[in-house]
């Protein structure tokens, strides 16, 4: 909560506008209003806007970036109420190497993350943030993160200086006035989010289409339950609700509560008899959630929804029941690669418009075009630079890490229930990696122990979603590497313990899955994308006990007489080429494993114990 010493007002010169503002603000909930008024003091804003979530507001502040430049508006008859946002280029992704987590001990923070001394850190962005917002306008969002009808609602208030970080939180999460009201009526705890650009205005200074600052700043204060980020406007940098909260502040409440904040989608399968089961997936960033999530079955009578392609929530009633939550209500999903062939469920939700794009390429017609989108190749685009682009340009138009920012709501396969206050039960949980060797298309765990090993070791090659190398082998434990607010040891031991807690017969069942292996002559093995309903089909069968597999060193794995390949149309060296589990692979893979946990340097024992059991599978069997 706010300190006071910050809140007395006519302390700090404040404009008449803004302490007028303040002094009527829509709420009486009066820690918050304090603490509103001490970061009004600090940013020195010219304006204040309480966003109330409306769609007049949303058409306000669209219009309003429309003319500033930041937002091109897209053509009416494709895409209605949409637009394309394009940033600055030293600007398109979550910056890990400038992301901290600032708890009293480093050791808090752990191996895997950037520590920093919260008082010291509070120094240096109290700097930062002094007079930031000068000459713009301060947004105070209220928001929550799942249902405001969840026992214990999860609030936030995020304040930004950026529009666009209004509208896309308005597709992101629940927010405005129906928050604000239900908060300030219980007078609930909320998790204080504070945001700038970090590109304050001079008097009459002309301001640029996408205002940031190379100096980034994203932190996490997990045992304040605060979030300070400083300098991008983009993705998970910048809409707090997602990685900020929902991953690294959430990973740290649910570890001091006995729950699971995690990097993952959710999926609904319905089989033919009409059973249906929930499975929760977790891969690195640009490794195949959102895909997963909006799959389309291949295989005769299956049928799947989608409950949430991102994050989920994982908690355990008193029947000891796994149940989870997709705390979000919009997708920011990866353009390039999204298309008509691969996700047309995305296509579709994207057609109805209410689109925010970020950093793809416009058609000619005031459309968009990315990489993968259709397999027609337009003639002539603007890129995401907004240069003319065509086919013999020789670079792509659309940004690697290019996305769409949607409303969950217009996901034609959306589940019913996605949005129930208590969650849906959850029947297993896949792990998966981009690896174009070793790792087998899918292999069911031995137990829990030997689930949260593979968690453990989950590697994946870097994609753009972040800042830095692609394509560099990394671990990724849970795909949560850059999301674990706390110590990464901690994150493991967890993990255990929750499933020790629970009972190991009450907790899903773990799969690792790799749609990413490729042939000798460099192709992927395994087609992905729709046709993963085959391994799917494979995993429900296995947790219903009708389907066989052999055991491997690394874990039970289908035989191509195990999968359901009918109208499958894939060559048997490509078939084994994605199933084989090869020794002399695997073999290459233990100093890669005893490299990173020399890293943890506190790795939980039973953790080193499935490290040896590896071992002695892999060299004995
Ligand atoms: P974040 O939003 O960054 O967390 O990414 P995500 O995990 O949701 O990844 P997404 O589903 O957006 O996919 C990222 C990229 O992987 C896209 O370019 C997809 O086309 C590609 N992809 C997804 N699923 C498959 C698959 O089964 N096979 C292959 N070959 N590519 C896939
Ligand atoms: C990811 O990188 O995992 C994303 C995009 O989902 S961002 O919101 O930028 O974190
Ligand atoms: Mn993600």
């Amino acid at each position: 909560m706010a300190d006071n010493g910050t809140a007395t007002t006519g302390t700090t010169a404040l404009n008449r506008e803004v302490q007028q503002s303040l002094d009527n603000p829509p709420t009486d909930y009066r820690e918050l209003v304090d603490w509103v008024r001490g970061i009004a003091e600090l940013a020195q804003p010219d304006h204040i806007h309480w966003a109330d979530g409306s769609e007049a507001e949303w058409t306000r502040l669209t219009d309003l970036m429309v003319e500033a430049g930041t937002l091109v508006r897209l053509s009416d008859e494709k895409l209605p109420n949409s637009f394309a946002a394009f940033s600055d280029p030293e600007d398109v992704a979550r910056v890990e190497e400038r992301t901290f987590i600032c708890t009293k001990t480093e050791k808090g923070a752990g191996p895997t993350n950037n520590w920093e001394d919260p008082t010291a850190m509070k120094e240096t962005l109290t700097k930062r943030f002094n007079g930031a917002m000068r000459g713009r306008t301060m947004y105070v969002i209220p928001f929550v993160m799942g249902s405001l009808d969840a026992q214990k609602p999860q609030y936030g208030v995020e304040i930004t200086d950026s529009p666009y970080v209004v509208c896309s939180m308005r597709i992101m999460a629940t927010i405005g006035t129906p928050v604000l009201e239900r908060m300030s009526r219980d007078k609930a705890e909320f998790v204080e989010c504070v945001h700038s650009l970090g590109a304050p205005l001079q008097p009459g200074e002309q301001d640029v289409p996408w205002p940031c600052n190379p100096a980034k700043y994203i932190v996490q204060f997990p045992e304040d339950r605060a979030i300070w980020s400083f300098g991008s406007g983009y993705g998970g940098n910048a809409l707090l609700g997602k990685k900020c909260y929902a991953l690294r502040i959430a990973s740290a409440i649910a570890h001091d509560e006995g729950w699971l904040a995690e990097h993952m989608l959710i999926l609904k399968i319905t089989d033919p008899q009409g059973e249906s089961h929930y499975i929760a997936g977790a891969f690195p960033s640009a490794c195949g959630k959102t895909n997963f999530a909006m799959l389309e079955p291949t295989i005769e009578g299956w049928k799947a929804e989608m409950v949430g392609d991102d994050i989920a929530w994982i908690r355990f009633g008193k029947d000891h029941t796994p149940r989870v939550v997709n705390p979000e209500a919009g997708l920011f999903g990866v353009a390039p690669g999204t298309g008509w062939s691969t996700n047309p469920n995305a296509m579709r939700a994207i057609e109805r418009g209410n689109t925010i794009f970020t950093n793809v390429a416009l058609t000619d017609d005031g459309g968009v075009w990315w990489e993968g989108m259709t397999d027609d190749i337009p003639e002539h685009l603007t890129d995401w630079k907004g240069n003319d682009w065509t086919p013999q340009s020789g670079r792509p138009a659309a940004h690697p890490n290019s996305r769409f920012c949607t409303p969950i709501k217009q996901v034609e396969i959306l589940a019913p229930e996605y949005d129930d206050p208590e969650g849906v039960p959850l029947s297993a949980i896949i792990f998966g990696g981009r690896r174009k060797t070793t790792v087998p298309l899918v292999s069911e765990s031995f137990g829990w122990e030997h689930g949260v090993f593979q968690g453990a070791t989950l590697s994946s090659e870097t994609t753009a979603a972040a800042k830095g190398a692609v394509g560099v082998v990394r671990r990724d434990p849970m795909a949560m590497l850059p999301f674990i607010g706390y110590n990464a040891n901690d994150y493991l031991e967890h993990w255990l313990n929750t499933g020790a807690r629970v009972g190991e017969e009450n907790m899903p069942r773990i799969y690792y899955v790799n749609w990413f292996r490729r042939t000798p002559e460099g192709g992927f093995a395994w087609p992905g994308f729709g046709e993963n309903s085959r391994v799917v089909k494979w995993i429900v069968e296995r947790l219903k006990g009708t389907a066989e597999g052999h055991e491997t060193p690394v874990g039970v794995v289908p035989g191509k007489e195990d999968l359901d390949l009918t109208g499958l149309d894939i060559s048997d060296a490509d078939l084994e080429a994605a199933l084989r589990v090869d020794k002399d692979e695997w073999l290459n893979e233990l100093p890669g494993i005893d490299e990173w946990f020399a890293r943890l340097g506190d790795v939980p024992e039973v953790i080193l114990e499935q490290r040896a059991g590896l071992e002695d599978r892999l060299r004995n069997s």
